[in-house]
């Protein structure tokens, strides 16, 4: 076998080897979190894939698709363009788009709920899941939450069993279409099954936290936790 080739099964079985430690550790935490904890979540309208009525409570489905920013929206060169992924874990990495691009690209679709009760239902993405990123960096025993901050000065948190969920994704791909500068691109995470202000537009930096801390929104009185099905808009 070539030496790259080696060395790129090696870091394969490590990412590997990585992810399955995180899943047994956070397996018992996701089970308490409410999207698996809750019997009745609120809303109406079918049943989804995560056994949440499609609409959560106090939401209106919109075609459009409505910009949120903080009145800024940073135009990063894909050549200038990194992500900083740092804190509690055991291999600190920085990615270029290159890098990003070369790791496994997962297609999803999924809801977005924004807090001022808008969603927007079956959007496609692509993009890489924030697990596997988790295992590049193969977080330390004590890392509990996540800090994600964007090229605008925002920041928002996540703990770490919900940031750990298949569909939290690091998407660079919107309707079949490049991320619209407008939403966040070229690159921005989605939490579907959360608040879409946990989902940092423009992300640049990824750090592991050991304990909770209040993100940009956070600190302004909006929810810890943002779950859309038990109305869990403020603090
Ligand atoms: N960097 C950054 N990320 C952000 C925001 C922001 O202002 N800056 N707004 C948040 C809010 S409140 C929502 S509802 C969604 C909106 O995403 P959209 O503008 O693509 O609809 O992005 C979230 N992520
Ligand atoms: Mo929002």
């Amino acid at each position: 076998m070539e030496n790259a080739d080696m060395e790129s099964n090696e870091k394969t079985d490590r990412i590997i080897d990585a992810r399955m430690k995180l899943k047994r550790r956070f397996e018992e935490k996701m089970t308490q979190t409410p999207s698996m904890l809750d019997d009745n979540p609120r809303g109406s309208g079918p049943v989804n894939r995560h056994g949440m009525p499609t609409v959560p409570i106090g939401q209106t489905v919109t075609a459009k698709w409505p910009v949120l920013d903080l009145g800024y929206q940073p135009n990063i060169p894909l050549d200038k363009w990194q992500l900083n992924i740092d804190g509690a874990v055991n291999h600190p990495i920085r990615l270029k788009w290159d890098d990003l691009m070369a790791l496994p690209q997962v297609e999803d679709t999924s809801d977005f709920h924004c807090v001022t009760t808008w969603s927007r239902l079956n959007i496609p993405w692509v993009g890489v899941r924030f697990m596997d990123l988790a295992a590049l960096v193969d977080p330390k025993e004590t890392a509990t939450h996540i800090m994600c901050y964007g090229y605008d000065g925002y920041s928002t948190n996540v703990s770490l069993e919900e940031a750990l969920k298949p569909d939290v994704l690091l998407v660079h791909t919107a309707d079949g279409q490049p991320l619209s500068l407008e939403h966040g691109g070229p690159l921005r995470m989605i939490t579907p099954q959360l608040y879409a202000w946990k989902g940092s537009k423009w992300i640049k930096r990824i750090e592991f936290l050991t304990e909770n801390q209040l993100g940009f929104w956070e600190e302004r009185g909006y929810s810890n936790t943002a779950y859309p099905w038990r109305n869990d808009r403020y603090s």
